[in-house]
């Protein structure tokens, strides 16, 4: 499905003209809206193709694999490929319910209602970059239950492209861990998709698109899933009061406008043509059938109809960094009083490294993917490596302003402007400071 030229092959008339990638964006973006961008020529032609039934061109190689079409489900299930298995449909609105976890009658779900939104997210005053969020907020919605609470989660996508929540950390039944292609059907834009597991293990957890990951989970279908523990072992040793989650995040907010602009051009043209019925919805825009697949990877000249105006392949290079969704120094401080304790919950969301070092303070690390660490460890900066959830405890016992940052300086910036990015301040609320500096970044 990837081209690895990064060239768009236009075969609607069969005559063979490459567009790049630029300049297909431009051409589409030259197109007066409405107008007929090259998107609707390959996704209609695509369509017609479909639509008729018609044959794809298959060599004498392919003759087998074309005779034997009917069960090209089967054949490929064996190796555990779910993309051409019979059954492997959906309508549109619909909602679905995997089997998997005990019915509504069984046990009392703790019901959550998540959908996902495009909302413009302000990282910065008067800087904003347009997002696929979670209940329309960025990070999305926080979780928290109690360990062996039984939760329905019913996510609705609307938006126009294709999503699933990842659950990352619960251990659960395998249909509901929201992986497209292999544990479900990705949810269709207007479709609800449930739910339902056990809260467990205890712990710092979080939830994620898992559909284009790179886009959907980093910009920024991301929250965190907090399941306390039914006996609190860690408050023994660190009485804290307060308890703070911050979610890690690295956008390229270039990527970002060219991926989702490209994405939802594409699946503009692929929901109308399936609502009028000329693009089958049981492909969810890709192969119709094994043999399909096979002459595409042969051949290299395929890319399923959502995918026509995509840049995949091109290099992510994060220009702005947050924590819970803003830069420095927009970011919120870190609040704390003299002798408290505070708990800080560390997801790293972002695909990157990063290493957060806190002035004038050690703390401990307690936990790390929600299991408690044999013994604490006392150090001041702390390597959050991506995917990974790190708790530590800070005691409030020098007064002041104290950064709390990542210390790879070029994620301290923004757009590539020092100071700014993954940057925060721990400050107590109960100290009168005797001296502030005249001139500060959030004047
Ligand atoms: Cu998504």
């Amino acid at each position: 499905m990837k081209k690895t030229d990064q060239e768009l092959k236009q075969d609607s008339s069969r005559s063979t003209e490459k567009v790049s990638r630029r300049d297909f964006l431009r051409q589409t973006a030259a197109a007066a809206s409405g107008a007929v961008a090259a998107t609707t020529a390959i996704a209609a032609a695509r369509a017609e193709e479909v639509a008729a039934g018609a044959k794809a061109a298959i060599g004498k190689s392919m003759d087998h694999a074309a005779m034997s079409h009917a069960n090209m489900g089967h054949d490929m299930s064996k190796y555990g490929s779910m993309m051409f298995m019979e059954g492997h449909s959906m309508k549109p609105g619909q909602v679905i319910e995997p089997p998997g976890s005990p019915s509504p009658n069984e046990v009392e779900y703790k019901v959550f209602d998540v959908d996902v939104q495009i909302i413009e997210h302000e990282i910065l005053p008067g800087i904003t970059s347009h997002m696929f969020a979670f209940n329309g907020q960025v990070p999305g919605p926080e979780f928290h239950v109690n360990e062996g609470d039984w939760v329905q989660v019913n996510f609705t996508n609307h938006t126009e492209e294709m999503h699933t929540i990842h659950w990352h950390g619960i251990i659960l039944p395998y249909t509901m861990d929201g992986v497209p292609m292999v544990t479900q059907d990705p949810v269709h834009p207007g479709d609800t998709f449930v739910y339902r597991f056990q809260a467990k293990p205890a712990g710092t957890h979080w939830y994620h698109c898992h559909w284009s990951t790179p886009l959907h989970a980093a910009s920024a279908m991301h929250g965190a899933f907090i399941v306390h523990p039914k006996k609190e072992t860690l408050k023994k040793r660190f009485p804290y009061s307060r308890d703070y989650i911050m979610m890690l995040e690295a956008w390229d907010t270039n990527f970002i406008r060219e991926e989702m602009n490209g994405l939802l051009e594409g699946m503009k043209e692929v929901n109308l043509l399936m609502s009028q019925g000329k693009l089958d919805y049981k492909t969810h825009g890709f192969f119709k059938d094994y043999a399909e697949f096979k002459q595409a990877v042969e051949s290299g000249e395929y890319i399923a109809p959502y995918l026509q105006s995509r840049s995949s392949g091109v290099e992510i290079k994060p220009n702005f960094f947050a924590i819970n969704g803003k830069s420095y120094p927009a970011t919120k401080r870190i609040g704390i009083k003299q002798g408290e304790w505070i708990r800080i919950r560390l997801i790293n969301a972002s695909g990157l490294s990063h290493h957060m070092h806190l002035h004038g303070h050690d703390f401990w690390w307690v936990s790390q993917d929600g299991a408690d660490l044999p013994e604490p460890r006392r150090m001041n900066t702390i390597h959050v490596e991506p995917g990974g959830t790190y708790d530590i405890m800070i005691l409030g016992d020098n007064p002041g302003f104290w950064t709390f940052h990542d210390h790879k300086t070029t994620q301290v910036r923004n757009n590539g402007i020092y100071p700014g990015g993954m940057l925060t301040v721990l400050a107590y609320e109960d100290f009168e400071p005797t001296y502030i500096p005249s001139v500060s970044v959030d004047q």
